[in-house]
């Protein structure tokens, strides 16, 4: 007997086997793509699935739709266009005729409502987990999506499963049961059976393969690590306690170049601590998912460092850099790493500004300031966030309701529990 979930499944999954249909027979497409690792992941499953079946394509990557993407939608010439990790959010807004969108964000609720000829006469296929009462924040992501669509073109493509990993780790669907659950488990068996994933329970502090021991420890702030986390002199202390090792033949050892007694003997002392201030050690462990065809020791070879690092080229305004890594080009890896630490540059910049400049402006309650062309936007969320610890963003009404003449990068963050008290 099929259960609800299934039901739910197999209709999500009719609507990807007609998006799959539109796409084989179309002639060229324009990918719009989300600039985070989901978004980057999803456009690498949709470019692969294209260039397999010998389509021509073009990609194009998007902070957000904004008037600007969505007027090139609809002025777009291609047969086909093919919103990949949103789109969900302005169905409304789309007049363009043969549109795929394949999101898991909450979609239109003005289309939602009695427009569904407007449905079947623009050809558009809206494909979201949301209309087939399926958690889209949890169950699949946008890069799940595309995947689904992708096997529905040719099952051979079932060896993107594990982009569509990347991307639900990048979207952090892993976070309430520390594990992938929903649909991506369905996605997460195509990525095992085919020997690109390998998934373990293991500790779930970020940075098993590339960072040194100490500051796995030491930048761990999820959960916070009594006495350890920001304490570079305590981890050493720690570690040395339990006779770990830090450096090999060299070259600092990680997570995943301990051996198993190693690995126990911190987990164990790392749940004794977190227990002994009265937070539950089961938040430390969980499924971590290995991608056993990289290296040891690469930063591709763990889902969510990987996913941290396109969100990293997103950032940066280098998301192409980032698909052409999820298409395995090698090359594509140093330029990223060299934009990285341009990016790391560009933040040290900006925290000196910050602090320099005499920019931040006090209210009663709010705090903010407005760096003008000075950081660039990508980043400008980060250096905020640095900071202060509370912090109420509202980029969103300040772009619209404050004409600037530079970019509208200002930001207003504020104690919100002083605030809120106070209303
Ligand atoms: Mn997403």
């Amino acid at each position: 007997m099929p259960t609800d979930e299934d039901k739910r499944y197999v209709s999500l999954e009719r609507d990807a086997a007609s998006a799959a249909s539109a796409i084989v027979s179309s002639k060229d497409v324009l990918v719009i793509a989300h600039i985070d690792a989901d978004g980057i992941s999803a456009a690498a499953i949709a470019s692969r699935t294209l260039e397999r079946l010998d389509i021509p394509h073009e990609v194009v990557f998007v902070k957000k739709l904004d008037d600007i993407s969505i007027d090139m939608i609809n002025k777009s010439r291609t047969s086909l266009v093919w919103l990949v990790d949103l789109g969900s959010g302005y169905l409304s807004s789309i007049t363009k005729q043969n549109v795929i969108v394949a999101d898991h964000h909450v979609p239109d609720p003005t289309w939602m409502t009695g427009q569904t000829s407007l449905y079947e006469f623009s050809g558009m296929i809206h494909v979201n987990p949301h209309t087939h009462g399926i958690d889209g924040s949890e169950s699949i992501s946008g890069a799940g999506v595309t995947y689904l669509i992708s096997k529905m073109v040719d099952e051979k493509n079932k060896d993107l499963a594990y982009l569509a990993i990347i991307g639900a780790n990048g979207d952090i669907q892993d976070k309430s049961d520390s594990r992938l659950i929903g649909y991506n488990r369905k996605i997460l068996s195509d990525a095992v059976e085919n020997g690109d994933i390998v998934a373990d329970d293991d500790i779930r502090l970020f940075g098993r393969e590339t960072r040194p021991l100490v500051q796995f420890l030491q930048y761990c702030n999820d959960p916070v690590l009594p006495l350890l986390t920001s304490n570079n002199q305590e981890c050493i202390r720690f570690l040395s306690e339990l006779r770990i090792e830090l450096k090999r033949n060299g070259s600092w050892r990680a997570w995943n170049d301990l051996n198993d007694d190693e690995k126990d003997n911190i987990k164990i002392s790392l749940i004794e601590l977190l227990e002994s201030s009265g937070v539950s050690g089961k938040d430390l462990m969980g499924e971590v998912y290995t991608l056993p065809k990289f290296r040891k020791g690469s930063e591709l070879r763990d889902a969510k460092e990987f996913a941290t690092l396109l969100n990293a080229c997103g950032r940066y305004d280098d998301a192409p850099v980032g698909m052409r890594i999820c298409l395995g080009d090698a090359e594509a890896l140093n330029e990223a790493s060299k934009n990285r630490s341009e990016h790391k540059k560009q933040l040290s910049i900006a925290m000196n500004f910050v602090k320099q400049s005499n920019i931040i402006r006090e209210k009663r309650y709010i705090q903010y300031f407005h760096a003008r062309s000075e950081i660039r936007d990508t980043i400008v969320g980060i250096v905020v966030s640095i900071r202060v610890s509370l912090i109420v963003i509202l980029t969103a009404v300040v772009a619209h309701h404050v004409q600037l003449p530079l970019k509208p990068i200002q930001f207003l963050f504020c104690d919100a529990k002083a605030y809120f008290s106070h209303q």
